[in-house]
């Protein structure tokens, strides 16, 4: 199961012997490639990268390194490898083989998800597509690119799906996954926080970080899908994915160290001070961090979801890490919601889209948490925070109440009042965007930034991680 080189598409799932399934996917190809010179990075794509490249899923395959153009990328389909005898973990069909081909009854809804799944990814590239103009440094512009290729070959893996199990409607759906775009108002990508615009590399670090982890827990629960190439996909995927989190962590960590350091020479943790040295004062960044935090709980569906129960019945979409579980029915338990009226008891199969947020949660916090004990080790009595689940939704049970970032409802007058002081104010965004300058001097970084602890793949923070010539 090598790949070929010498083939259009690299791959592990032996496209040479499907002639059909590769025509469709050829054909396909330069629709791809059209699109993303059109929506993809704006410049750059005649410049060397310092690129990670998927040759394989093995340890060795699937982390090769070396400088490549951005178009010349190897987008390539890799499934994961399969699990012998694997049999379905959840649901109504529990016990029984996994499926290598899609049950006719369920093909709308696997079709549905898929391309859900799908249009996230080149959506997260047309968001991203003005940031390498003003790139705070080398290593970041490196990142960014790194990101952009492998959300595209996110999208070849779900195309793959569509191709390959969904006949003539799965084309139809794969055109459109190009033909959409993010923010556009008559055509717009599937999912609310896919058309914000992410102008800024706050903004940018503030997606990787709880954005992109969003995509890790949808992607852990179709890694336990009972359709098996779904869950191969995915779970290759995820490995993709650790990437861009590690980019919002670190990004968002960096932007922090920075604002430390200048509040210790200024000796003051008075906001419009520090801007005026050019870093993020701390109420700023709470603000980014509410706004993309919300906007990604929302990604998750509504607490009470009859879709997500049918998802979880038909063997569609499990729970993040399943096995964790004991009961994989869960015909007969019940489950607290939160809502404006008070708890509700619902059945466990329509509150999975709230045990998957509640995981995502958790996972949120381990960031923060960092993010926390730097400030405090700097000597200063501030906090970082996640927001309430229930603020500034617009997706399930709080959608139209509102509260404050506590979660207490108030009224909207008092809302209206306080919404600049918990969300980035078009003078916030403003002062953000004038940061970005573009850097790129191999090693240098911008001013609002600490430089990263280590290069990536071993070489240096000054390594020449993009060639501008
Ligand atoms: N915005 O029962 P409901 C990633 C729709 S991120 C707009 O509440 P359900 C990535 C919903 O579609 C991972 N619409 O929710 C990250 C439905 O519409 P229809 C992406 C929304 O269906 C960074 C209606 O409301 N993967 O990979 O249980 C960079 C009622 O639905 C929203 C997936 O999402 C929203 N926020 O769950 C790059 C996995 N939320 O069908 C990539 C696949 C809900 O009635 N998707 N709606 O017209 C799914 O599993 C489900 O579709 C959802 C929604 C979890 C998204
Ligand atoms: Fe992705
Ligand atoms: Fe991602």
């Amino acid at each position: 199961m090598d790949i070929n080189y010498s083939e259009k598409i690299p791959n592990n799932v032996n496209l040479a012997t499907d002639r059909k399934l590769q025509r469709a996917l050829e054909h396909w190809q330069p629709h791809f490639l059209n699109w993303w010179s059109e929506q993809g990075p704006k410049d750059f794509q005649s410049n060397d990268v310092y690129l990670r490249t998927a040759v394989g899923v093995d340890a060795k395959g699937w982390a090769s390194y070396g400088h490549v153009k951005m178009p010349d990328y190897r987008w390539g389909i890799f499934l994961a490898d399969q699990i012998p005898d694997r049999k379905i973990g959840f649901g109504d069909y529990f016990g029984e083989p996994v499926w290598q081909q899609v049950p006719g009854e369920l093909r709308s809804q696997f079709r549905r998800i898929i391309v859900t799944q799908g249009d996230t990814e080149p959506a997260s590239v047309e968001q991203q597509r003005l940031l390498g103009l003003t790139c705070p440094s080398l290593y970041d512009l490196r990142n960014l690119f790194q990101v952009n290729v492998e959300e595209g070959r996110h999208l070849w893996a779900m195309v793959y799906l569509l191709h390959c199990y969904f006949g003539r409607d799965g084309r139809e759906e794969a055109e459109e996954l190009l033909a959409r775009h993010s923010g556009d108002s008559d055509n717009p990508r599937i999912l609310g926080t896919f058309n914000e615009p992410i102008t800024d590399w706050l903004s940018f670090f503030m997606f990787t970080y709880f954005t992109d982890r969003d995509g890790k827990f949808q992607l852990k629960s179709l890694s336990e899908s009972a359709f098996d190439p779904l869950a191969r996909t995915c779970r290759f995927m995820l490995t993709e994915e650790a990437h861009h989190m590690f980019v919002g962590e670190t990004g968002v960590g960096r932007v922090i160290r920075r604002t430390l350091e200048v509040m210790n020479e200024i000796g003051t943790d008075d906001p419009g001070t520090i801007r005026e040295q050019g870093a993020v004062d701390l109420v700023t960044i709470q603000k980014y961090l509410n706004f993309w935090f919300t906007s990604s709980l929302d990604l998750f569906g509504s607490e009470i979801s009859s879709n997500a129960a049918t998802s979880f019945a038909n063997g569609i979409k499990g729970r993040p890490d399943e096995a964790r579980f004991e009961d994989h029915l869960c015909l007969d338990s019940s489950y607290d919601i939160d809502t404006p009226d008070g708890i509700e008891k619902v059945g466990l199969r329509n509150a999975m889209n709230e045990v998957t947020r509640e995981a995502y949660v958790k996972d949120c916090e381990i960031g923060i948490k960092r993010w926390n004990i730097m400030i405090k080790r700097a000597n200063f009595d501030i906090t970082l925070s996640l927001p309430s689940t229930r603020f500034h939704r617009t997706i399930g049970s709080w959608a139209n109440q509102k509260t404050d970032p506590l979660g207490q409802v108030i009224t909207q007058s008092e809302y209206d009042k306080g919404i600049p002081t918990w969300l980035p104010t078009e003078e916030d965004r403003g002062f953000i965007r004038s940061l970005m300058q573009r850097v790129t001097e191999p090693g240098k970084m911008a001013g609002w930034i600490a430089p990263p602890d280590r290069g990536i793949n071993n070489n240096p923070v000054d390594y020449e991680y993009v060639r501008l010539k």
